[in-house]
């Protein structure tokens, strides 16, 4: 476990951030697996991660589904079974607090991640830019429902036309569902302070919402283990878990009033 940064730079540096939640009209925050892994779920890139144990263009891209649709399946249908085992973590109940204190229309969740786990702790204004691994959708008419965590077997069919369906999740090379980045964009380019947590700032478009942020002059507040190429453009970075920093800022957010 990555020990937590107690020393007074680090509290010093999550008064600051709390300041600049404290001053913003609007908030935006931006997700990663980092936030989910407390809840045990792997992330993609760190040690161990999903991406170690399955090589990206094997599964997560449309010519791997084209190529091995049973391989993909078997891979989303292992995801989908683990979400049965996780819960919501501090860091994502923390999340549910401060968008609680700010109220409507003054915050925006935006996730990379595909477990579901905001909306499950109670997050409402969520924003998911890959997709939901609860969601499926066919491969050929309009078909697109929730099968929440039910075993879909190697190669589900669609029930109203008879073709594969897929898990309706943004894999590598397709665009991101065209609402959902408009809207997130529309969140990141209005708001007064974005909260980046637990994403290595790898992936495109999505890592782009943090320089687009930066660009329209909201304060950066990051919160990760380590340094990554977000921290370039942070007004502060929180160093530690997600799951023990995010309760402590919406703690000092709380007890400095308004
Ligand atoms: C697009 C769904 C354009 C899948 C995901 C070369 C080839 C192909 C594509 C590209 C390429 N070069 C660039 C691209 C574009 C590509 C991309 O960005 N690739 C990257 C790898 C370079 N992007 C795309 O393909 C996107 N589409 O560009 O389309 C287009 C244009 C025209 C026409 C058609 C298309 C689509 C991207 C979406 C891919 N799908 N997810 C699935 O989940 O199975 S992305 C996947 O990575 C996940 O969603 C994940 O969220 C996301 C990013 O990873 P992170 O969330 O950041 O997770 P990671 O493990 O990396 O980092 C975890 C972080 O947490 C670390 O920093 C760690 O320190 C920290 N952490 C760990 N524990 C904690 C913690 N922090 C705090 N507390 C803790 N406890």
């Amino acid at each position: 476990m990555h020990p937590r940064d107690d020393s007074p730079s680090a509290d010093e540096a999550l008064g600051r951030a709390a300041g600049l939640l404290r001053a913003a009209e609007r908030v935006a925050v931006l997700t990663g697996a980092g936030i989910s892994a407390e809840s045990g779920l792997p992330t993609f890139r760190g040690a161990g991660g999903l991406w170690e144990g399955h090589r990206v263009e094997d599964v997560a891209t449309p010519m791997a589904f084209a190529r091995d649709p049973s391989l993909v399946w078997r891979f989303y249908n292992m995801r989908r079974a683990a979400l049965g085992t996780v819960q919501p973590n501090p860091g994502h109940h923390a999340l549910v607090r401060l968008e609680e204190r700010l109220g409507e229309g003054r915050f925006t969740l935006i996730t990379q991640n595909v477990d579901g786990l905001h909306r499950a702790a109670g997050s409402r204004r969520v924003l998911e830019l890959h997709g939901n691994l609860r969601r499926v959708r066919c491969t050929r008419c309009p078909a697109a429902l929730d099968r929440g965590l039910e075993e879909l077997g190697e190669l589900p069919r669609c029930d109203q036309c008879g073709e594969l369906l897929r898990p309706d999740i943004v894999w590598f090379h397709e665009m991101l569902p065209q609402d959902v980045w408009m809207a997130a964009g529309r969140a990141v380019g209005t708001c007064q302070c974005l909260l980046v947590v637990g994403t290595s700032a790898n992936v495109y478009p999505a890592a782009g919402l943090v320089r687009l942020g930066r660009d329209y002059h909201a304060k950066v507040i990051e919160v990760n283990l380590e340094r990554t190429p977000a921290s370039d453009h942070a007004d502060e970075t929180l160093l530690g878990p997600s799951g023990e920093v995010l309760p402590r800022l919406v703690q000092a957010l709380a007890s400095g009033g308004r």
